[in-house]
């Protein structure tokens, strides 16, 4: 980690004066969030994710919340999305219940999710990452992979001083801020941007990563949950450590291939490039209900909504879908997907929405629904794409008629027209 003993000389994560002398903070700025480490310059994979990334966007958009423990997340079924780093001094967490959350800090301020907004927010941030190379991968809305082996040239600098300034165009150019974990690989990168936030940068090197392994729990390792490490603690281990002195194909005998990730992970092994994520395999819509639904007649404008939005994605991306999927969960949070292969690729709403309520006929048989989603796989080229329909005469007309639509919401908005199916129906979701 951030080791004071380091001979290489560090810098100041805020300022990024040079530090060459020992001592705890800033011979220029006074910042006690000093960089170093003896592997400071040679380490080119960083993990980067924003810190409270809701919360943060929302105080900076009202300075009145800045001091306020910040709760993002409602509805009825409310659940807590993140909260500010002041909620969570109270102890406010992602994903725990809403009434809960409150009764911990009955002060905080809740402001329901924008997700609109989130977004774009995330999408500026992910440009000024592409800004320091091409190789970054986004793990989701706020957190992102960056390799920068190979960038020094270009911004004149090693990875690690321009990770530290992009943390600081972050803050003063979009007003959030971030924690960075520079590493060998992907998972100490990660592990790394997790220990010192908010406003973190952290680095794991190679010579002390089994050491900085050893006492951490089992759960530290990637993909290692509560129920496998629930397995793990049965079998008596409980630390990455105990791993380490495992044999791999002991491990591998009693977990299969987790085996085999765990044996390695533990000792600091893991090869996996930061590649550029696959385009995407399929493009849908969902909703979760504030009460769940089980008539047919009550899904139906709900399944056009969707129907609507996913192929507004698919025109905006020129692409065309020729599977189309209903997605449901039940009341008891079980899953029930259906699939239908068209004849032909389609862009058109009322063609996935047609085939969604087929599917959805032999569905709603009593069961009570809370979420609902439809989309498209088997993604392709438009060009062969929604045929004129020789038999249904009806179709094509629809098809004009969505394409008239089509024209109009691109003029005035999307949520400008709407069908006799939609109309007035959005108030559940
Ligand atoms: N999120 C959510 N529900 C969860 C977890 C996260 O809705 N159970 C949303 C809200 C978060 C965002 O995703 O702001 C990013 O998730 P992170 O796990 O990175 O959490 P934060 O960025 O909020 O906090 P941290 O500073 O710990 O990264
Ligand atoms: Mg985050």
């Amino acid at each position: 980690m951030t080791a004071n003993s380091a001979k290489t000389p560090g810098f100041c994560r805020d300022c990024l004066a040079e530090q060459k002398a020992e001592g705890r903070r800033c011979a220029a700025c006074g910042s006690p969030r000093l960089v170093r480490h003896d592997e400071l310059y040679g380490l080119t994979l960083a993990h980067i994710d924003c810190d409270a990334f809701y919360a943060s966007v929302e105080k900076r958009d009202n300075p009145e919340l800045a001091d306020k423990p910040v709760i993002i997340g409602g509805g009825k079924r409310g659940v807590v999305s993140t909260a500010c780093y002041v909620a969570r001094i109270y102890g406010v967490r992602s994903a725990m219940p809403m009434f809960k959350a409150l009764e911990a800090c009955p002060q905080a301020v809740v402001i329901p999710p924008d997700m609109e907004k989130y977004v774009k927010v995330g999408r500026e941030v992910r440009a000024m990452m592409q800004e320091l190379t091409p190789l970054v991968q986004p793990l989701s809305i706020d957190e992102a992979f960056l390799e920068l082996g190979g960038t020094e040239r270009l911004h004149n600098d090693p990875p690690a001083r321009t990770l530290a300034k992009f943390a600081r165009r972050v803050e003063k150019e979009i007003g959030i801020t971030v924690s960075i974990g520079l590493s060998y690989c992907k998972f100490l990168a990660k592990v790394a941007s997790d220990l010192q936030k908010p406003r973190g940068f952290s680095v794991i090197g190679r010579e002390e990563a089994v050491s900085f392994l050893a006492p951490r729990p089992v759960t530290t390792i990637w993909g290692v949950g509560k129920a496998f490490a629930a397995t793990l603690e049965a079998d008596g281990i409980r630390t990455i450590g105990q791993l380490q002195t495992m044999d791999e194909t002991d491990l591998m005998r009693r977990y299969g291939t987790m085996g085999q990730r765990l044996s390695r992970l533990s000792r600091g092994i893991d090869d996996r490039d930061v590649h550029l994520n696959d385009p995407a395999k399929s493009v849908s819509a969902e909703t979760t209900f504030f009460d769940d639904i089980s008539r047919y007649e009550e899904l139906v404008p709900v399944l056009r909504n969707l129907s609507e939005k996913v192929a507004w994605r698919l025109k905006k991306s020129d692409i065309a879908g020729q599977t189309v999927v209903l997605k449901m969960k039940t009341a008891d949070f079980k899953s029930r997907t259906r699939n239908r292969k068209l004849e032909d690729p389609t862009q058109l709403a009322d063609r996935i929405f047609r085939t969604g309520i087929e599917l959805l006929r032999k569905e709603t048989d009593g069961t009570k629904f809370r979420l609902i989603g439809i989309g498209v796989t088997d993604l392709c080229d438009p060009t062969r794409a929604d045929p004129p329909d020789l038999i249904d005469v009806q179709s094509g007309r629809r098809a004009a008629a969505e394409a008239a639509m089509d024209k109009l919401r691109d003029k005035f908005g999307k949520g400008t027209v709407e069908t006799g199916y939609t109309f007035g129906t959005k108030r559940n979701q």
